[in-house]
């Protein structure tokens, strides 16, 4: 028995709690001895070390998302999520998971109170989401996660969760319409957030950027002058490249739609106005020459496009 399954089966174990499971359980353990030689290790270790071999059938996948439904227990909760999780690396596992009904099963734990909890269901649907049939089930929770991600506390590991599956989730045109209603405060997390957090947020602002049906929305968002603090040189490269690919495909975008830049006129403080506005050429121009070359590159496309 592999690793993985043996995670299940001693998850299954631990939630039946009386004999069956318990035999469960040694079964899962003596097969491991014999495979792997003597081990120490008892259930909880081989759950979370994420060293399994991710083998899971179906029909263990069905006891481990009955026991998810099942378990008042927030620590196996959490295992059982991760184990999920594990086993959504998979292409036929997230199918499984799918038609077993654990889509929902797995989303209803992002509304648990447990951030830890929070977590390893966003992990766990995040790997689920690189599935096109996996992502229409996953998009009726994209409001939530949205609140949680724009709510939550700043640079969590939950707000770090929900927006990279927010990333997944958006990776084509699809389902980018219902971010529309939250594009400021995405803006407002880009602003506040440390680093890697800013990073994350550009991953899904410069997707949202490449969809003409996104540009407007995306220009009329409040997001106030410190925006403009991110086109600046010292701006760690990482952070400073996304934000010019974002200039540049609403460019695109504004002019594919036959748009002329100033058209229509968008409040002071919107996105448009600071994009648009001289500050912004001059900081652009400025940006002519910095010291790295992709820099200089996009600042010499945009600014030879004002
Ligand atoms: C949250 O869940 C973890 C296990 O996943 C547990 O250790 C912790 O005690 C839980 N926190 C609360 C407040 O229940
Ligand atoms: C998700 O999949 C990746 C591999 O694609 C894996 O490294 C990770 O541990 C998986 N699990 C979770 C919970 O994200
Ligand atoms: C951002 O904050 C998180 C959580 O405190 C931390 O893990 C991460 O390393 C921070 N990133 C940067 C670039 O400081
Ligand atoms: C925008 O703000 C500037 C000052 O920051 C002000 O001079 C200008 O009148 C404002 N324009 C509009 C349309 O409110
Ligand atoms: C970072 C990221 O997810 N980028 C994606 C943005 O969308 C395009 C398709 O429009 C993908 O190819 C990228 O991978």
């Amino acid at each position: 028995m592999g690793g993985a399954r043996a995670a299940a089966w001693v998850a299954a174990g631990l939630a039946l709690g009386a004999g069956a499971g318990f035999c469960v359980y040694r079964l899962a353990r003596g097969r491991r001895r014999s495979k792997r030689g003597l081990r120490s290790s008892g259930s909880a270790e081989d759950l979370t070390s994420g060293s399994y071999d991710n083998v899971l059938n179906a029909e263990q996948l069905q006891k481990l998302l009955y026991l998810l439904e099942s378990t008042e227990d927030p620590i196996i909760t959490e295992r059982a999520l991760v184990t999920v999780g594990n086993s959504a690396a998979f292409s036929t596992n997230q199918a499984i998971i799918r038609e077993l009904g654990g889509i929902p099963v797995v989303a209803n734990k992002i509304n648990s109170p447990n951030h830890s909890i929070k977590e390893k269901a966003l992990n766990a649907l995040n790997n689920l989401s690189v599935n096109v049939e996996n992502q229409i089930k996953i998009k009726t929770f994209i409001s939530q996660v949205c609140e949680d991600v724009l709510s939550g506390p700043l640079d969590s590991a939950v707000q770090l969760a929900g927006l990279r599956l927010l990333t997944n989730m958006m990776v084509t045109d699809e389902h980018q319409h219902m971010l529309s209603g939250y594009i400021a405060d995405l803006f407002r997390v880009l602003l506040t957030g440390n680093g890697t957090t800013k990073v994350q947020v550009l991953k899904l602002l410069v997707n949202l950027s490449e969809n003409p049906a996104m540009t407007e929305g995306l220009l009329s968002a409040q997001v106030g002058s410190p925006f403009l603090s991110l086109v600046d040189g010292c701006v760690a490269q990482e952070i400073l490249l996304r934000v010019l690919t974002l200039f540049q495909n609403i460019n695109n975008c504004l002019r594919a739609g036959g748009r002329p830049a100033g058209q229509p006129p968008f409040p002071n403080g919107s996105l448009f106005s600071l994009l648009y506005g001289e500050e912004c050429v001059q900081k652009m121009q400025a940006l002519v020459y910095h010291h790295d070359v992709d820099v200089r590159e996009k600042a010499v496309t945009i600014t030879s496009k004002f």
